[in-house]
C-alpha cells in the first residue's frame, strides 16, 4: 500500500513542535470505574461535562497536537451546542477515534484475552473520518502470567491489529496501533522486556503480510518496566535503558513515531521515564519517542474537578499542566522542579 501524503501529513501535524497526544477514550464502563473512584456520578451528561473541560482547557494545543475521543464522545457537543470535534479541531487538535470495540476473554485460552471490533469497521471508519476524526486507535491487551502469553494470544492481537490498521490507511486514517502488555503482576523488568519484544516482533511481522505501510503508522507500547506488585526497583535509568534496547531491536526505523501509553504509571514517573529515553538516547533514536496518555495527563484534573463546575478551572489548570510536562519529557527538557509550578 502506498504511502500517501495525507498519512504523512497527519503524523506531522501531531508531534509538530515537540507536542503528542491525549488519550480521552476511555470506553464507557472505564469511564465509570475513574468517576466512580473519584466519587463523580456515573451518567451519560457527567461524562459529556468532563470531556467537554478536557477539550476547551485553554492553551492545550501548547502541548497536544491530537486527542482521541471515544463515540460516544465524537457525537457529543458542548453545553453551546459546538460538537466537541470541533471545539478540538478549532483549538489546533486533531481529532482521533477509538474504533476497536474492546478485548474479550480469548475462548480455550483462560486470562487471556483478543480485541474483537474488524467486521463492519470499513463502514464505521467512513463515517468517523466524516464526523472529523483524521486517525484511529485499537488496542490489544497481553497480559503476563503464569503460562502466559502464549504464542496464540501474541499472534491473533497481531493479527487483528494488522487487519485494522490496513483498513484505517486504505480510509486515509493514521492506525494508532497499540499492543499493550499490562503492568498487573509481580513480574520482573526482564521478563517484561522479552514479552514487549515477542508482542512487537510477532505485530511486525503482520503488519508486513497485511501490507501496512510502517511510514504511515504510529506504535502505541507500552514501556518496559517491572510488574506493579514486583518488589523488583528499577531507577529511571534502568527502565530508559531497558525500553530503548527492547524497541531498538524490534521496531523498524522507517516507523515515524512512538507514543508511550502511561499503563498506571503516575504521571510523574511517565514523564521521568519518557524524560531519560529523549535525553540520554537522543542519538541512537531513529522514531519520534512521544506520549499518548491518558491517566498521566488526566489524573489531577479528574481529582480536583470531582464533578463540580466550580472546580473547573482549577482543574483545566491540572489539566494544562501535565500536558505542558509530558510535551517537556517529549523533548528531553523534563525537570523534577517543574512539577510544583503547577
Ligand atoms: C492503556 O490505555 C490507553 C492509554 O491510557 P494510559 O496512559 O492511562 O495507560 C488508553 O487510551 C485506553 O486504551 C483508553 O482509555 C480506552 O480504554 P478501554 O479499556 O476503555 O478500552
Amino acid at each position: 500500500m502506498m504511502i500517501t501524503k495525507l498519512l504523512k501529513n497527519t503524523i506531522e501535524d501531531l508531534f509538530a513542535n515537540g507536542k503528542g497526544i491525549l488519550a480521552m477514550d476511555e470506553s464507557t464502563p472505564t469511564c465509570d470505574k475513574r468517576f466512580s473512584s473519584n466519587g463523580i456520578p456515573q451518567t451519560l451528561e457527567m461524562r459529556r461535562n468532563y470531556r467537554e473541560l478536557l477539550a476547551t482547557t485553554p492553551g492545550l494545543n501548547e502541548s497536544i497536537g491530537g486527542a482521541i475521543l471515544y463515540d460516544e464522545t465524537i457525537r457529543q457537543q458542548t453545553k453551546d451546542g459546538e460538537p466537541i470535534a470541533s471545539v478540538l479541531m478549532n483549538a489546533g487538535i486533531i481529532p482521533g477515534i477509538k474504533v476497536d470495540l474492546g478485548a474479550k476473554d480469548l475462548a480455550g485460552f483462560p486470562n487471556e484475552k483478543i480485541t474483537e471490533g474488524l467486521d463492519g469497521l470499513r463502514e464505521r471508519l467512513a463515517e468517523y473520518k466524516s464526523l472529523g476524526a483524521r486517525f484511529a486507535k485499537w488496542r490489544a491487551v497481553i497480559t503476563i502470567g503464569d503460562g502466559i502469553p502464549t504464542r496464540t494470544c501474541i499472534d491473533a492481537n497481531a493479527h487483528a491489529l494488522a487487519r485494522y490498521a490496513a483498513l484505517c490507511q486504505e480510509a486515509g486514517l493514521v492506525p494508532i496501533v497499540e499492543p499493550e502488555v499490562l503492568m498487573d503482576g509481580n513480574h520482573s523488568m526482564q521478563r517484561c522486556y522479552d514479552v514487549t519484544e515477542h508482542a512487537l516482533k510477532a505485530l511486525f511481522d503482520q503488519l508486513y503480510f497485511f501490507h501496512v505501510d510502517l511510514e504511515g503508522i504510529i506504535l502505541k507500547p507500552n514501556m518496559v518496566l517491572a510488574g506493579k506488585d514486583s518488589k523488583e526497583k528499577n531507577s529511571i535509568e534502568e527502565v530508559a535503558q531497558a525500553t530503548v534496547n527492547c524497541f531498538l531491536s524490534s521496531v523498524p526505523a522507517a516507523v515515524p513515531a512512538i507514543a508511550f501509553l502511561s499503563g498506571g504509571q503516575s504521571p510523574q514517573q511517565a514523564s521521568q521515564h519518557l524524560n531519560a529515553i529523549n535525553k540520554d538516547y537522543k542519538e541512537r533514536l531513529p522514531w519520534i519517542v512521544a506520549f499518548s496518555f491518558a491517566r498521566a495527563i488526566q489524573q489531577p484534573c479528574l481529582e480536583a474537578w470531582k464533578g463540580q463546575s466550580s472546580n473547573l478551572e482549577a482543574a483545566q489548570k491540572l489539566l494544562y499542566h501535565r500536558a505542558k510536562l509530558s510535551a517537556a519529557a517529549r523533548r528531553g527538557e523534563y525537570k523534577l522542579a517543574m512539577e510544583d509550578h503547577g
